[in-house]
């Protein structure tokens, strides 16, 4: 019982009573084999379904030690659960529920017992979602970042690591000196090559600490690179309503999702994986193209909804799309991101903006334009300027990746025009504050100050003339007449 509810707590399959789907094999049975850094919902919305379609499809030992790095919240509901939970999926069509078996074990917060779960001779893959800023890489230049606070904590004492380099090099050292051998490392995180990202920031972290062990990381250790994709808002009452309804058990770690989901996977795991493809993941030998149209196309869109639709009054994507004006703006960027996308043989451009479209406008998901909002400093560049330049250099139009930045630059004011104050949850947010607290509000003054921040803005834009003359004309329609009005003329351009 929990709360006051009369049903059971949902700690075993033979509790659930109701239309809930189960997993087809006995979790019990499979050993664990994956660390994954990050439980939150998008893990176990997407990853943690394949893998449980994959050990119901084809068995091994691939169950999930999941690890919150930071929050313990979903990990105390997920202990008592033994790790079950019911995922629920809302298409237009319906709802359906399952529940879930892949998680064999949760941490949370709690590095010694992370570092030795990294160290267990079964773990053959670490998988992570721990967002954008989780990672402490310095893009610009492709390592470490030394700045970053857990990096900066983890050079300290290197051997007793909590953040995610940190971790996952000690882990790579303590392995070697025993042994045993290398987990792959898999990003599942909405990075460019994130692979290839993160093997650079591990090496980078390793080389500061010990030499040979970053030479032996570069070359024996596979950090392939993959697309993830699935809505996943962050769930409510009622989705734990809905998951109690179709389980007949009280669920606290239950999580909801659209039904759409995509991995795509570089193919690269020396110590074998599970049969994700059972989970419909698709495996490649190279995933940046799709790396590509998924962040600039999807990724891309949504800040620009996302800070637009805030600005404006929209609580929830779906709200967006119920604007005319902001819905042509929505397909007006589709069409921009995706055209300057190199081609790629299967993949019809059209056919994936209307699917974007589509899965944006589905009503029975409530899709938080703030939460899309956060973490903007992280996400704009190869959201948002990395596909401006693309339209630069190839002549293509600019006015779409501007419109989105300007909206941005909007949204960093923090304060609604009626007043209402916000915070910007972006791990920048101070810098912010103080870069534009006290300038004028006008359009190329908030502009030139915040295209100026360090590692933000690749000079060749902040330097271009006609992307900041774009910028400031339609930063200042929004500041002079609102983020509604702006829309509507832009919409009319
Ligand atoms: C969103 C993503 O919050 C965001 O920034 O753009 O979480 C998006 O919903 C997923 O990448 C979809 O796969």
């Amino acid at each position: 019982m929990s709360g006051g509810d009369p049903r059971p707590r949902l700690a075993s399959l033979s509790d659930v009573a109701g239309s809930a789907r189960l997993p087809t094999y006995q979790p019990d049975d499979h050993g664990m084999g994956i660390v994954h850094l990050g439980l939150g919902a998008f893990h176990r919305a997407h990853q943690a379904v394949a893998t449980d379609d994959a050990l119901a499809a084809a068995g091994g030992d691939w169950r999930i030690c999941a690890v919150s790095l930071r929050s313990t919240a979903l990990a105390e509901a997920l202990a008592p659960q033994n790790g079950l939970y019911t995922l629920i999926e809302r298409g237009t069509e319906g709802t359906r529920a399952r529940v879930i078996g892949s998680l064999s074990q949760v941490i949370a917060n709690d590095p010694v017992s992370t570092l030795a779960a990294l160290c267990d001779t079964a773990v053959k893959i670490v998988t992570l979602t721990v967002t954008e800023k989780g990672y402490g890489i310095d893009r610009a230049n492709g390592g470490h970042d030394p700045s970053h606070p857990a990096v900066a904590a983890d050079l300290d004492s290197p051997e007793t690591p909590s953040g995610v380099l940190g971790l996952l090099t000690a882990a790579l050292k303590l392995r070697r000196d025993a042994g045993i051998a290398p987990f792959t490392v898999l990003s599942c995180d909405n990075l460019p090559e994130n692979g290839q990202l993160l093997r650079g920031g591990v090496i980078g972290f390793a080389r500061a600490v010990d030499t040979e062990l970053a030479d032996f990381i570069a070359a024996e250790v596979a950090f392939p690179s993959s697309m993830v994709d699935r809505i996943t808002p962050a769930a409510t009452d009622q989705t734990l309503a809905d998951a109690a309804t179709a389980t007949g058990c009280v669920d606290l770690a239950a999580v909801e999702t659209e039904q759409f989901s995509q991995w795509v996977i570089e193919d690269h795991f020396p110590q074998g994986r599970p049969a994700w493809e059972a989970g419909g993941a698709i495996f490649v030998a190279d995933v940046t193209p799709f790396e590509r149209a998924k962040l600039t196309m999807l990724n891309g869109t949504h800040s620009m909804l996302a800070y637009a639709g805030f600005l404006s009054g929209h609580q929830f994507v779906r709200d967006v799309m119920g604007d005319t004006a902001l819905a042509a703006l929505v397909r007006r960027h589709l069409q921009a991101a995706g055209q300057i996308l190199p081609p790629l043989p299967s993949f019809n451009m059209k056919a994936y903006a209307a699917a974007l479209a589509d899965r944006f406008r589905n009503p029975a998901i409530a899709h938080a334009t703030y939460q899309i909002a956060m973490d903007g400093t992280e996400k704009l560049p190869q959201r948002i300027f990395a596909p401006a330049i693309a339209a630069l250099d190839a002549g293509q139009p600019l006015r779409p990746f501007a419109f989105a930045t300007a909206a941005w630059m909007r949204y960093t004011l923090g304060v609604s025009d009626a007043g209402e104050r916000y915070a910007l949850r972006d791990p920048r947010e101070d810098e912010i504050r103080r870069l534009i607290q006290s300038v004028p509000r006008d359009a190329k003054t908030i502009r030139t100050a915040l295209s100026g921040m360090p590692n933000f803005m690749p000079a060749q834009l902040a330097r271009s003339e006609v992307w900041n003359d774009a910028v400031d004309d339609c930063l200042d329609a929004i500041l002079t007449q609102g983020m509604p009005a702006a829309i509507l003329a832009e919409a009319s351009r």
